[in-house]
């Protein structure tokens, strides 16, 4: 009986997959915004894209212009918003920051990124 089960689900599963391949997460927008020039340093990135991501599977890097790592733990993704990924930042000094994105999408398609943004009190 399992098996049967088993088998329907896979089934069903195949079924959805032509469908679910016409999209890919792109990002959609971010907060901050690709480009952003802002006055206060925001104490974290939130990405949403076009479609839900697996947030085990995927992940934001914020680099300093010296390359170094400023961002505070693992992505994350948003209790209300499957297409949501974000991460928390440690606290940033005055600067160009570089964000690089890369995220598996329910459809299994991986897909990444990269903008900048810039602190300047
Ligand atoms: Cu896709």
């Amino acid at each position: 009986m399992r098996n049967v089960i088993s088998m329907i689900v896979a089934a069903a599963a195949l079924s959805l997959l032509p469908v679910a391949a016409l999209a890919h997460a792109h990002l959609d927008h971010a907060q901050p915004a690709a480009g952003a020039k802002l006055t206060q340093a925001p104490s974290e990135v939130s990405l949403w894209f076009t479609e839900a991501v697996e947030p085990k599977f995927s992940s934001i890097v914020v680099q300093d212009a010296k390359g170094a790592a400023v961002q505070d733990g693992k992505a994350e993704g948003a209790a209300d918003n499957t297409a949501v990924l974000k991460v928390k930042l440690k606290a940033l000094q005055a600067g160009a920051y570089k964000v690089t994105w890369k995220v598996l999408s329910v459809d299994t398609h991986r897909t990444q990124g990269t903008f900048t943004f810039t602190v300047a009190p």
